[in-house]
This record gives C-alpha cells, structure tokens and sequence, in this order.
C-alpha cells in the first residue's frame, strides 16, 4: 500500500521561506468626493486616527493619491470593495487601487 511521507522542511527540496507578496492599497483623488467622506472611511477602513485621516485626505487632494495600507492580497481586495461599496452607496465615485510591494 502507498505511503504519503512528509518531509520536514530540513528535508524538503524547497524550503517554505517565502512570505506572501504584499499589496498596498492606494486611494485616488476625485473632483466630487467630499473630504469629510473620505476622513470618514480612512478611519472606518483602514483604522486611522482622525488627525491620520485628515493628513491623508490632503495628501491624495494635492498630490493625486496615497497609500493607505499595506495587506496580503485578498484583504486589500476586500478593504477595496468596502470602500467602493460604501462611496456607490453615498453616491460618491471615490476609487482605490492595489499596487504590489516591491
Ligand atoms: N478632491 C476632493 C474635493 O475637492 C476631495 C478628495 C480627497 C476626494 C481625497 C478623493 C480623495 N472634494
């Protein structure tokens, strides 16, 4: 009878040493998003201060975009969709993208 042998990772042809890649989730300027809008869902998303969120608010108006957090893929995924769902919701067409790290 077959026997599944595992190896340890010592062992192993490649060792699992690879963290997963990393995605940052950036936050694009709009010319109809209000700015107390995009404070709210800084704080409420990506858990920034309120003093955090104002900054960065300012940052994306004057220079086009910034990044609000680096995450695995499929959480930057999700952070993406909550904060378009909520814009969609409002009425707003504020956007995010994903840039992978590195
Ligand atoms: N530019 C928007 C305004 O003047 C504010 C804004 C900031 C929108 C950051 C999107 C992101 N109302």
């Amino acid at each position: 009878m077959p026997e599944i042998v595992h190896k340890t990772d010592v062992e192993a042809e490649k060792p699992q040493l690879q963290r997963p890649p990393m995605y940052h989730v950036v936050m694009l300027n709009d010319d109809y998003t209000p700015m107390d809008f995009v404070i709210d869902v800084l704080v409420r998303f990506f858990h920034k201060s309120e003093e955090t969120a104002n900054k960065l608010m300012l940052q994306i108006h004057h220079q086009g975009s910034a990044m609000c957090g680096l995450f695995p893929r499929d959480v930057a995924e999700t952070k993406i969709h909550q904060v378009e769902t909520a814009s969609r919701t409002s009425g707003h067409p504020l956007r995010c993208v994903m840039e992978r790290e590195n």
